[in-house]
C-alpha cells in the first residue's frame, strides 16, 4: 500500500482537522441509527486519541462516534477516489450520507476504500457528503493485542480498569490522518524496491504492479547530478539499476536516491511515483549483524507513540523532536514497540540514519485457551504483518521484523523461577513459527526476530535471525543486587547462545526512574540506579562476542493504566521524562555513545 501523493496524475484532499464526536457509553448508535449523522457532539481534533482530550472519556476505552463533511473539488475527474485512514485503534466501522462502506479491525496500519462504488447509489462528486466512523475500542481476549484475559497467562499490568497484560495505555480513537485521494485511470498500484551489493556494485531491483496490463514501465533514478533511466523491456514490470561506486545507506551517512516509477500507455506517461531509497544490505553470519556486510551494534532504545495531549495520536513535532532526541543520545537503532509507528516516523528513520525494527501490535500473546481463540489471534497477526510489510517494505531504515512481544508460554512463571526448559506445547510454537515463516514468504531482504520474555523455550527460539530478550535482572528480579543480576543474566545468556548459535540482542533492560530522586548510596528509583544498572548491563555486552545490540527500555516514561508498580500511572523507565527533560541516564547514554 503506497503512501499517498499528490503529484500531477494524483490528486490529494486531506479531512484532518476538527470533527464531531460523541461517546457511546452504552452502545446504542447502531440502534438509534447515528450512521445517518450523529444526535449531539462535541468537537474532537483528527487525529487525536480521545482519552486525553475529555474529563469522562479519560479511561474510557468503549465506542465513540466521529462525525465529518467533505466535497469533492469540481476539478476532480470522477472515479478512482479512495478514502484512507492511516490509523484507527481498534476497529472502524465506516459510513458515507448513511451507506456502510466498510470496516476494519486492529489500529496501527492503514486501510482504505474505493468510493467508485457509492456513485451509483449517491452522487459524492456534486455534494456535500456526510462521512460518519464508529470506533469501538473494547478489549477481548481474542483480539491482537489481548485485552481483558481471564485466564492462563501473566496478568502483569492489571491495575484499574481498563484490564490489559500489556502496560501502555490502551488509547482509542483516530489516531492518524484521515485523507480522500485519487490516482488516474490507469495507475501505479504498488511497487517493492529490493537493493543488493555485488563486488561492491549495487543491484536495485524494482517491480511495479499496475492496474492495466498493456503499460510499458520505466524508472529513473537521480543521482547526484546524474539521472539513471531504465525501462523495462516487453512489458515486463520488473526492472533492475546496475550501479557502480554506489553511495551506501547506513546510520553515518544515510544517503537516499530518488526513485521516479513511470507506467506509459500509447507512448503517453499515464501516472508516476517518487520513492527515496537507500542502497543497503543486511544480513546475519555467524554471530554478528552484518550492514553493508560490515559488522553493526544495535544502539538504542524501545519506545512508545505517547503524549499527554494527543495520546497515541500522530504529533509529528513530537516524533521529530524524538529523533533529534535520540541523535543526541547517539543512538543508531529503535524498534517499534509494541505496534507499528507512523509512516512518518519511518521517514524521519530514513533520512536520520536509525536501524529500525518493526513490530506488530502481537503483544501480551498466549496460549493456554481453546484452540479455536488462539487460530483467531493468530489469523489477525497475520493479517498485520501482510499489512505491515505492505506498507513498510520500502523503508532502508528497516533491518529486522519483530512478530511478537513477549509471548507468554502456558506456565510461564514455572519457567521463570526454575528456568525449566521442558517441552511447550506444540501449538505455539507452529503460531510463532507461522508468524516468521509469512514474513520470510512476504520479504526475503529483511531479518526476522520476536521479543522473548525470561522463561521463553528454547525452541521457540529456533527459527528466528537475531534472539531478542527482553531481561530485567536488577529490577523485577535481584533488584538492588545488580553483580548477582549480571552473573545470571550472563549465564543465561551464554546458555542461549550454547543452544541456538545466534547472536543475541538484549531489546528491553531498564529500571523505574522517578527524576529528582537521588541517593548515595543504592536506592530503587533513583536517577543514579538507572545509570548503574544501565552501564552494568553495557559493560556485560561489551565483554560477550555473540552480543549484537542493546536496546535501553525505555526512551521516554510514558502512560500505562494505574496500579501499584506504575507511580502517577506511568512507567518511568524513560531516560527522558514524558515530556522529554533529560534523566541523568540520558547523559550518561550520551557519553557512552557518542
Ligand atoms: C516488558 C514489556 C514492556 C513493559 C516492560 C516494563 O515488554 O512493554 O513496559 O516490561 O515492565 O515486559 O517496564
Amino acid at each position: 500500500m503506497l503512501a499517498i501523493q499528490k503529484n500531477k496524475f494524483r490528486n490529494f484532499l486531506p479531512l484532518d482537522g476538527i470533527w464531531d464526536f460523541l461517546p457511546d457509553f452504552d452502545n446504542v448508535g447502531i440502534d438509534q441509527e447515528w450512521f445517518l449523522g450523529i444526535p449531539s457532539a462535541r468537537p474532537i481534533a483528527v487525529p487525536s486519541s480521545w482519552n486525553e482530550l475529555f474529563l469522562d472519556t479519560t479511561d474510557y476505552i468503549g465506542v465513540g462516534w466521529y462525525q465529518t463533511t467533505f466535497s469533492l473539488p469540481d476539478s476532480w475527474p470522477e472515479g478512482n477516489i479512495r478514502l484512507r485512514f492511516e490509523s484507527v485503534t481498534y476497529k472502524a466501522t465506516v459510513w458515507i450520507n448513511g451507506v456502510s462502506v466498510c470496516s476494519h479491525e486492529g489500529g496501527h496500519l492503514p486501510f482504505e476504500i474505493s468510493l467508485d462504488q457509492l456513485v451509483d447509489l449517491y452522487p459524492i462528486q456534486k455534494h456535500i457528503n456526510t462521512l460518519v466512523v464508529r470506533v469501538e475500542n473494547e478489549l477481548h481476549p481474542n483480539r491482537v493485542p489481548p485485552g481483558n484475559v481471564t485466564s492462563g497467562s501473566l496478568r502483569l499490568f492489571m491495575g484499574n480498569n481498563p484490564a490489559t497484560n500489556y502496560d501502555f495505555f490502551p488509547y482509542a480513537g483516530i489516531d492518524r490522518s484521515v485523507s480522500l485521494y485519487q490516482v488516474p485511470e490507469i495507475h501505479i498500484n504498488d511497487i517493492t524496491v529490493k537493493t543488493d551489493l555485488i563486488d561492491g556494485n549495487a543491484v536495485i531491483e524494482i517491480v511495479v504492479d499496475a492496474s492495466d496490463d498493456e503499460v510499458d514501465y520505466s524508472v529513473e533514478l537521480e543521482s547526484g547530478s546524474t539521472l539513471i533511466r531504465e525501462s523495462s523491456q516487453n512489458r515486463s514490470n520488473h526492472i533492475e539499476i546496475h550501479l557502480k561506486d554506489p553511495n551506501l545507506w547506513d546510520p553515518t551517512n544515510p544517503f537516499l536516491y530518488k526513485l521516479t516509477t513511470f507506467i506509459k500507455r500509447d507512448s503517453q506517461i499515464v501516472d508516476s511515483y517518487n520513492l527515496d531509497i537507500g542502497v543497503r544490505t543486511i544480513k546475519v553470519i555467524n554471530n554478528q549483524i552484518l550492514l553493508n556486510d560490515k559488522p553493526i551494534e544495535l544502539k538504542g532504545f524501545g519506545r512508545h507513540e505517547d503524549s499527554s495531549v494527543t495520546g497515541r495520536g500522530q504529533n509529528l513535532p513530537q516524533s521529530i523532536k524524538d529523533h533529534n532526541l535520540l541523535k543526541w543520545t547517539g543512538a543508531n537503532s529503535y524498534r517499534t514497540s509494541h505496534y507499528p509507528y507512523s509512516q512518518e516516523d519511518l521517514e524521519l528513520a530514513d533520512k536520520n540514519g536509525f536501524l529500525v525494527i518493526g513490530e506488530i501490535p502481537a503483544v501480551g500473546l498466549f496460549f493456554d485457551d481453546d484452540s479455536d481463540e488462539i487460530q483467531v489471534r493468530l489469523g489477525k497477526c497475520r493479517q498485520q504483518i501482510d499489512e505491515l510489510i505492505d506498507r513498510d517494505k520500502n523503508h532502508p531504515s528497516i533491518i529486522m521484523w519483530s512478530v511478537a512481544n513477549e509471548p507468554f508460554p502456558p506456565d510461564l512463571m514455572n519457567r521463570m523461577q526454575s528456568s525449566s526448559d521442558e517441552a511447550v506445547n506444540p501449538i505455539s510454537t507452529q503460531f510463532l513459527n507461522t508468524l516468521i515463516a509469512d514474513v520470510r514468504g512476504l520479504d526475503d531482504s529483511r531479518l526476522v526476530t520476536f521479543a522473548a520474555i525470561h522463561g521463553t523455550p528454547m525452541e521457540w527460539l529456533e527459527n528466528v535471525d537475531v534472539v531478542m530478550v527482553n531481561r530485567y535482572y536488577g529490577w523485577y528480579f535481584d533488584s538492588m543486587n545488580l553483580d548477582s543480576a549480571i552473573e545470571k543474566l550472563s549465564d543465561e545468556l551464554e546458555k542461549i547462545h550454547t543452544i541456538t548459535q545466534k547472536p543475541i540482542m538484549i531489546s528491553e533492560f531498564g529500571a523505574d526512574t522517578v527524576e529528582g530522586m537521588h541517593s548515595v548510596s543504592d536506592e530503587l528509583y533513583t536517577e543514579e540506579y538507572q545509570v548503574e544498572l544501565l552501564k552494568k548491563y553495557l559493560d556485560f555486552a561489551q565483554s560477550k562476542d555473540f552480543m549484537v545490540g542493546m536496546h535501553v527500555w525505555v526512551f521516554a516514561d510514558f502512560r500505562t493504566t494505574h496500579s501499584t508498580m506504575r507511580i502517577g500511572g506511568l512507567n518511568r523507565k524513560g531516560v527522558f521524562t514524558r515530556d522529554r527533560k533529560p534523566k541523568m541516564a540520558a547523559h550518561f547514554l550520551r557519553s557512552r555513545w557518542k
